[in-house]
């Protein structure tokens, strides 16, 4: 199968307004690049893309002749909540050039909201729920043999006009377990830190740890209540 993995364009000035948004950070779609790899390594023969719209800067114009070049049979976009408005923008796109390929939305927005995220927009086929290592892999398999997506734990998708909420996808518990991010996917030239967060380039993030204990209110603690 072909599949894309979309960043949308969501970049620092969306985030920290004109002033600071020069000096915000540019970092790799750590979320994207962790589900890459795992579709390499359990589904050797698909083909997988990862498009970073946010560090390629890709206006509206730019996606759609990106688009246009090919065709994909499953495109994945990551959505965090304050980009809600740039990845619906995106799937408007996505959708005026194919009315075929899947849509799957993962990442916190999705985590938190999962129906009300594929009420609110008809294009989209599935939200994931949680981490998305295993469930990207089985939602593949399941898209190509039987169809049933009732049996994959952490998704919600629509099936005779009816919302379904699948059983909770459990945490992976050893993160070892979990495949190193396929950075080479990525153009590494185009991510930084925060100016004072640096000395040399190239930078990466390396994330050693999920979950954590504690219970700050603002947090979407998406990652689960227990530091793995
Ligand atoms: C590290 C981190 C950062 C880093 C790096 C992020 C990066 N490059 O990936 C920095 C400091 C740059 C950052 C910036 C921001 N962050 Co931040 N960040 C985190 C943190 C601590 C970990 C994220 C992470 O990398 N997790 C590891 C990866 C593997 O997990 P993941 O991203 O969730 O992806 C998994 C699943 O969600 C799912 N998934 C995700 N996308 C998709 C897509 C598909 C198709 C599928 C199938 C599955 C899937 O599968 C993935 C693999 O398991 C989380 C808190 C947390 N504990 O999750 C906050 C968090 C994601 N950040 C948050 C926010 C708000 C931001 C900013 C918008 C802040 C701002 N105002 O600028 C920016 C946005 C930057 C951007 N464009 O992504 C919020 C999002 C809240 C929400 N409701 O959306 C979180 C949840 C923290 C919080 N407040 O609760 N962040
Ligand atoms: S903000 Fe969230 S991840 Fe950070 S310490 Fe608080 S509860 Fe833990």
């Amino acid at each position: 199968m072909k599949v894309l993995l979309i960043s949308p364009h969501f970049v620092a000035t969306d985030r920290y307004g004109k002033k600071l948004g020069r000096v915000g950070t540019s970092s790799e779609p750590l979320s994207l690049a962790y589900l890459a790899a795992a579709i390499r390594e359990k589904r050797k023969n698909d083909d997988v893309t990862i498009l970073d719209a946010c560090a390629l800067n890709y206006t509206p114009e730019d996606l759609k002749d990106y688009l246009k070049k090919q065709k994909w049979d499953v495109i994945g976009i990551t959505m965090l909540t304050p980009m809600y408005g740039k990845t619906v923008e995106t799937i408007d796109i996505i959708r005026e050039i194919d009315k075929e390929v899947k849509i799957l939305v993962g990442g916190p927005q999705p985590t938190i909201f999962p129906e009300e995220t594929l009420k609110h927009n008809q294009e989209i086929d599935f939200t994931i729920i949680g981490e998305g290592e295993t469930t990207i892999v089985e939602l593949l398999n399941e898209l190509e043999s039987d169809k049933n997506f009732s049996k994959i734990k952490g998704i919600a998708f629509r099936k005779d006009n009816e919302l379904i909420r699948t059983e909770p996808r459990p945490f992976t518990e050893n993160i070892d377990e979990v495949p190193i991010p396929a950075r080479d996917l990525l153009d590494m030239s185009l991510y930084r830190p925060a100016p004072t967060y640096y000395q040399k380039l190239p930078s990466f993030i390396m994330l050693t740890s999920r979950g954590c204990p504690y219970r700050c209110v603002y947090c979407s603690k998406i990652a689960g209540r227990i530091y793995r």
